[in-house]
């Protein structure tokens, strides 16, 4: 029997104290769309409940993790105590693909200022400027970027001051982030801080002017596991210029010129939003949402580019492409749904694949019944009409918000205000998101930074055929005899983008729900004379 939402709400929430409840409530929605496509509002980017197991990450790990880490030429130092530089690591499956052996590659690399006790108490800057220094004699890189770890803000260091002294003493670009963990409520807060840095310092530095007819910039794109790959094939066999990729598979200078393009397309709008914000206030370019997960998305991503540039021989390759991809899609769609149609699939996951990932599901015929973001706002859940009325609490006022106005030599609208509408009228979103809401069914749920606990109710109330988190779940949840598929690194698969990828992931998940596997999980108490018992007295 299929459970009831508002009475599975009431059992989460049965876990916590009176007021943890009442503010859980709001984060907790059951989906109902209004006839005029509204959906019930939900909190969201607010503090975790201290105590609570939360999946997400900190600022620093969204700002040298997500945002920038991806880029493999700008060098990257980490200025903190060592055992809060993880991500310097980036632990992300981010591949990269030099133009030529010779190519500067540092993301393989892992650069720490290692601060010490004496650090702590006397201050890092000397220490930070020595690493700036020993990195650019070792790699003469053409841009060092600092990340801030929360002690560095707890002490004052001021990296600012010293990216400022070594990029005049270098002769090369150095930028400093201070995206101490602490800065925000979670990664977004970190995403933020690397968009404003990379506006300020990179973006629009090369004047090199581009040839190409249709140039766009492709926002939010982080090439795990190669979707960047396929992404920028698909691209290319229709005839669109990829200036650059905020950050997959992405180079400095790349970043440098992207105001060279004429069109931002956004795939993660949280992420990387206020980057085309800034760069449509500033240089003239409109952007619109796309999202090259699941073979109607791409598709559809495809076609609106090429209804933007309006041109005839565009939109016959790109439909061109699409046709020659489509055969072997449905192929494999037919064969799949012949396993999967019916079953279910919970996914809780950052802060766009949660929704992006639902398309290829539904693909398949499976269906979402539960789903949410670890550390998206509002707009991602609600589309980006709510922003007006998003309230703008403590912890989003900390976060720099950049005041950014028309270049007064670059700034060239791409579009008149008069082709925007037209644009919108025929379909085209422009500057607009829907979010994921409104996509999903009535009756699903709608989680808001998915605790722990939560987690295992609704793995026992639902049991559904598949969960989709990450790694930090990822055992927790094939314990409770269900397969966990790894949205944010894949696991060790990929990629899943563009049509390709599709097919890649029906296979996949094919295996993952139809497998036997999971049934003989059992624990070494859980005999079957106990079982047996059981069964009996329910
Ligand atoms: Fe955007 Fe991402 Fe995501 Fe994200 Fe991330 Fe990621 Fe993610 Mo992990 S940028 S919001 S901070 S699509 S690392 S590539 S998978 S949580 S849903």
């Amino acid at each position: 029997m299929k459970p009831n939402p508002h009475t599975v709400k009431d059992e989460l929430l049965a876990a916590y104290p009176k007021k943890t409840a009442r503010k859980r409530a709001e984060q907790i929605v059951v989906n109902e769309r209004r006839a005029d496509g509204a959906v019930p509002e939900i909190r969201a980017n607010v503090r975790t409940t201290p105590g609570a197991i939360t999946q997400r990450g900190c600022t620093y790990a969204g700002c040298k993790g997500v945002v920038i880490g991806p880029t493999r030429d700008i060098l990257s130092i980490t200025h903190g105590p060592i055992g809060c530089g993880f991500y310097s690591w980036l632990t992300r499956r981010n591949q990269t693909r030099t133009e030529s052996p010779e190519d500067a590659n540092y993301m393989t690399y892992c650069l720490s200022t290692d601060m010490q006790d004496e650090q702590i108490v006397f201050g890092g800057e000397k220490k930070l400027r020595a690493a700036i220094e020993e990195a650019y004699a070792l790699f003469h890189p053409k841009a060092i970027a600092i990340f801030s770890t929360c002690p560095v803000g707890l002490i004052g260091d001021d990296v600012h001051v010293v990216a400022r002294d070594m990029k005049e003493k270098l002769g090369i670009n150095v930028f400093g982030f201070s995206c101490e963990g602490y800065k925000g409520v979670s990664q977004s807060a970190g995403h933020h801080i690397a968009n404003n840095q990379l506006f300020k310092h990179v973006v629009g530095t090369d004047e090199t002017p581009r040839p190409e007819k249709f140039k766009i910039n492709l926002l939010g794109e982080y090439n795990i596991g190669g979707d960047a790959f396929v992404i920028e094939d698909l691209l290319e066999r229709c005839g669109i210029t990829l200036i650059s990729t905020f950050s997959g598979n992405s180079t400095y200078d790349a970043f440098a010129n992207s105001h060279m393009a004429d069109l931002n397309a956004v795939m993660c709008h949280r992420s990387i939003n206020y980057v085309a914000e800034m760069m449509e206030k500033k240089f003239g370019i409109p952007w619109i949402k796309v999202n090259f997960v699941g073979a109607e998305g791409t598709a559809k991503s495809l076609r609106h580019i090429a209804q933007y540039f309006n041109d005839a021989e565009l939109t016959e390759r790109v439909e061109k492409v699409v046709s020659d991809e489509m055969t072997e899609v449905l192929k494999t769609q037919f064969d799949v749904r012949s396993r999967c149609e019916g079953k279910t699939a919970m996914l809780f996951v950052g802060g766009s694949r949660a929704h992006h990932y639902q398309t290829l599901f539904a693909e398949m015929g499976m269906k979402t019944v539960a789903a949410g973001y670890e550390f998206a706002h509002r707009d991602d859940y609600e589309g980006r009409r709510v922003l007006p009325t998003v309230k703008v609490d403590a912890d989003s006022r900390n976060i720099e918000e950049l005041t950014v106005g028309p270049d007064e030599t670059r700034y060239r609208p791409r579009k008149g205000p008069d082709e925007l509408v037209q644009l919108q009228s025929a379909g085209m979103e422009v500057s607009g998101y829907q979010g994921m809401m409104p996509d999903m069914e009535d009756g699903t749920l709608v989680i808001d930074d998915l605790y722990h606990v939560e987690m295992e109710r609704l793995l026992e109330i639902y049991k559904p055929d598949i969960f989709c988190a990450g790694i930090k779940e990822k055992y927790a949840v094939q314990k409770a005899g269900i397969p966990c598929k790894q949205l944010h690194s894949y696991d060790y698969g990929g990629p899943y983008a563009g049509f390709r990828g599709a097919i890649n992931f029906y296979n996949e998940i094919d295996r993952m729900v139809n497998t036997r596997i999971w049934s003989y999980v059992q624990a070494p108490w859980e005999t079957e004379e106990e079982l047996a018992q059981e069964a009996i007295a329910s």
